[in-house]
């Protein structure tokens, strides 16, 4: 056996950790199979996209060789055949995340044009001096919209502060809530700490003071059990190639009532229940959110991510990522000039680090050298980068298929780039 053989052989003989079968489960993802700068390949970059199992890549090609049709408006045989499909991944978006309702899931091309529609469409009721309350520890992506909104409006937007650790302050929180907040958007997990934040409470707060709150769950969905119902948030956001589905495809989950209110967020067809010159009416959710041709193989293939996760289960992959970051956690802190930047008490799937005298683009250059996959950069979250004074950090961040072994594998290089920068 050649070493790369014996080396992959290293990473994937886990032992099953927490009762999923990793080694199992690694051979429905082909992409892990390859090698990098003749290396396995050890991809820890999750939190910006994750590896899709073969179902889904095989849903996607399945959709286009049998069933490609434009939906919702042929009375043809393939046309109905994709319309069914295109609704029964609907279905299943649902129940992963226990919406109420069907209509209450929109397709979007992902988090960050959900969060447009909402900043475009439920922002349309700001006025002058209204408030917009989000965290310090938002991706660019649940901030940028929301300035968007306030330079149209003249609508104030709000910051609540976090500690040293990169948890909220309740307490700052709270008190910013005031008479002229009309929404809160605050992140479920956040993509450069790791910090999972109590969002069932800040929903509480919230809500006692009449204040709709959309969250964003780009990182959560893929990591967490997520009930819309049991947490009560007005609006829910997430995509879907963060949960092994393809790219270009994303949800928002929003109330039926508040939906209902919103105006249209683009115009075009599909969203229209009949069009004159002088006027035209408006189609019934979601298909008012859903103008145009939609990524319809994008949705069959989120349909097949979402069967894939719920098979696996997501209680059992949230354990065995946590007992990961357990491990990864112990690991980093044996090194020294390590800095974790991110420790709260409740976090999932995402470490975050800083090295004495080496750069994180330049760690992440000997990391990728050895065959691991991290980000290095500020995570699209520049005003955390900037709350901990540092320009960038290295991300491992890890899914279902991770294993001890690569762990170990990313620490092994992390030395070895402290090794040459010494
Ligand atoms: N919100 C959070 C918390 C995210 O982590 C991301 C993407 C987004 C929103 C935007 O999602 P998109 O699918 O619309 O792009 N985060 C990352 C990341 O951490 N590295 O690459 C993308």
């Amino acid at each position: 056996m050649n070493t790369v053989a014996q080396e992959f052989r290293a990473l994937w003989g886990a032992a099953p950790a927490a009762g999923l079968d990793v080694m199992r489960l690694r051979w429905d993802f082909p992409i892990l199979r390859q090698t990098v700068n003749g290396k396995p390949l050890v991809y820890l970059d999750n939190a910006a996209t994750s590896q899709k199992p073969q179902s889904v890549i095989d849903c996607e090609a399945h959709y286009y060789a049998t069933l490609n049709a434009n939906i919702h408006r042929g009375v043809h045989t393939l046309s109905q055949l994709a319309t069914d499909a295109y609704e029964a991944a609907r279905g299943a978006t649902q129940g992963l995340i226990h919406a109420a309702r069907r209509e209450e899931i929109v397709f979007v091309r992902g988090t960050t044009e959900a969060i447009n529609l909402v900043a475009t469409s439920y922002g349309q009721r700001l006025r002058a001096g209204d408030e917009i309350l989000i965290s310090a520890m938002e991706h660019h992506s649940n901030i940028v919209p929301w300035q968007m909104a306030c330079e149209r409006t003249g609508a104030i937007l709000l910051v609540a502060p976090i500690n040293d650790a990169g948890e909220l302050l309740l307490d700052e929180f709270e008190r910013l809530l005031g008479p002229r907040t009309r929404l809160v958007a605050v992140t479920h997990l956040s993509n450069a700490l790791g910090t999972v934040n109590p969002v069932r409470c800040l929903i509480e707060l919230a809500h006692a003071r009449g204040i709709p709150v959309l969250v964003d769950g780009a990182q959560a969905v893929p990591h967490l059990k997520v009930d819309v119902q049991a947490l009560d948030c007005d609006f829910y956001a997430f995509s879907g190639h963060k949960l092994y589905g393809p790219t270009g495809i994303g949800v928002l989950y929003g109330k039926a009532a508040l939906l209902d209110a919103m105006p249209p967020y683009q115009g075009g067809g599909d969203m229209i229940r009949e069009v004159t010159f002088s006027k035209t009416t408006y189609n019934e959710l979601p298909f008012k959110f859903e103008a145009g041709t939609p990524n319809i193989a994008g949705v069959i293939g989120l349909g097949a991510a979402i069967d894939y996760v719920s098979a696996v289960g997501l209680e059992a992959i949230a354990t065995h990522e946590h007992a990961l970051l357990a491990y990864a956690t112990g690991q980093a802190a044996q090194i020294s000039g390590l800095r974790i930047i991110g420790t709260a008490t409740e976090k999932a799937s995402i470490l975050s680090f800083v090295l004495d005298g080496v750069h994180p683009h330049d760690a992440g250059t000997i990391l990728d050298l050895e065959g691991v996959a991290i980000r290095a950069g500020h995570h699209c979250a520049m005003p955390v980068m900037e709350r901990f004074g540092v320009p960038a950090t290295v991300r491992a961040s890890f899914a279902l298929y991770n294993t001890r072994e690569e762990v170990d594998a990313l620490f092994r290089a992390v030395r070895k780039a402290q090794e040459v920068f010494a």
